[in-house]
């Protein structure tokens, strides 16, 4: 049995890794989470209590990071402030959570001489033309284009050079936009399911032709699982299932699984520096290390996800109204 630390395992993909933990392994996971307005502890009830135990805290602060890290076997790090909107309002919390809190953990899992792996995002490398045959490979150089994607990036060479001066036992994983239960209503398909399941029409930033890489969250945590247990230190690893859809026909396949008609959504302002299309090639991680994504048919993974927000009402209830006028008020 391992100890698992898992930061931010409170917010969306965390909390999927760490239902995916107990259920797929005997380790025992710690969870280390400031509970920012993203961080629900709603997503972590029903785990076994001798396998789990919740810590709330900042990532930024050493003396809460040290002793967790100390009595860990491996890390992964999720926590981070992930939303792209709220980086072009106020990139501060970035600032301190992506960079001084990756700083941070990367300094105790030097000192202790712990496993420590790195989560990330394909945003790291830009965007690509709409037509371009080229998908983001571990080669492609970084490009960031939001507040958000530049501390991303700036956190994975922070661990890159922690590897190569230090010796820390480091991996890093690249993952394209995930869906599935738990994730924050402020993000593109839980906003549009809540807003068909509350009568307000879904809200398209501009044309709606951005393309986005859709991978279910629990493919994303059993790619993590190979990479923690199978990875090689230093290396990194992109994660995507083959999931380029457009914006506009995300949207409409909402509209079309929920029995609304596929036109009742409205045209929005865009978002400022819209990265147009996000593409993974994912060859290294299934030839090297031998995974597979289980979840390959979008429409059967959304209308499950558009089930789960129906069923689970008073998990993203309390958040809505909030959210939705900060949009409004904003223009989208
Ligand atoms: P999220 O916003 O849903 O959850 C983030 C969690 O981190 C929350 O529980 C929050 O309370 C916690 N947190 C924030 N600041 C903290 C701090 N200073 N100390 C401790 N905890 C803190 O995010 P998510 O969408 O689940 O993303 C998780 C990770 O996956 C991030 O590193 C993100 O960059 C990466 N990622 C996300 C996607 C995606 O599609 N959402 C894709 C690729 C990679
Ligand atoms: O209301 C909306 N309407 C809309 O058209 C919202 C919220 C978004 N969009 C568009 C913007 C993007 O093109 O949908 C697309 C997806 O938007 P987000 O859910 O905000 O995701 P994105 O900006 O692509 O980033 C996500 O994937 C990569 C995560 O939030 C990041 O944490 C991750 O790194």
């Amino acid at each position: 049995m391992r100890n698992v630390l898992v930061t931010g395992g409170a917010g969306f993909i965390g909390s999927n890794f760490v239902h995916y933990l107990i259920e797929n392994t005997d380790d025992h996971v710690t969870v280390l989470d400031k509970l920012t307005y993203a961080g629900n502890l709603a997503s972590l009830e029903g785990l076994p209590e001798d396998r789990f135990t919740f810590v709330k805290g900042d990532i930024a602060d050493a003396s809460v990071v040290d002793p967790l890290v100390e009595a860990s076997d491996v890390v992964v790090h999720y926590a981070a402030e992930s939303h792209n909107d709220n980086s072009l309002h106020d990139p501060r919390p970035f600032i301190d959570t992506n960079l001084i809190g990756t700083f941070t953990l990367l300094e105790a899992v030097r000192k202790h001489e712990k496993r420590y792996h790195h989560i990330s995002t394909d945003e790291v490398y830009g965007d690509l033309e709409l037509d371009d045959p080229q998908r983001f490979t571990e080669q492609t150089p970084y490009n960031p284009s939001s507040p958000y994607s530049s501390t991303k990036a700036g956190s994975d060479l922070l661990v890159r050079a922690w590897v190569r001066s230090f010796g820390v036992q480091a991996t890093i994983s690249n993952c394209s936009n995930n869906y599935g239960p738990y994730q924050h209503v402020e993000k593109f398909i839980p906003r549009q399911i809540t807003n068909v399941l509350t009568g307000v029409r879904p809200k398209l930033y501009g044309a709606g032709l951005n393309v986005r890489d859709w991978i279910h969250a629990n493919d994303h945590s059993s790619a993590v699982l190979t990479i923690v247990e199978k990875g090689v230190i230093g290396e990194t690893y992109l994660i995507g299932a083959d999931g380029e859809k457009d914006n506009k026909s995300v949207v409409e396949l909402i509209l079309k699984l929920t029995g609304q008609p596929t036109d009742a959504y409205d045209h929005v302002v865009d978002r400022a520096g819209h990265d147009l299309r996000y593409a993974i090639d994912s060859t290294k991680l299934r030839t090297e290390l031998g995974w597979q994504p289980q979840y390959q048919d979008f429409e059967a993974g959304l209308a499950a996800t558009i089930d789960w927000y129906r069923a689970n009402e008073a998990w993203w209830r309390p958040q809505k109204a909030a959210t939705e006028a900060k949009y409004v008020a904003q223009g989208q």
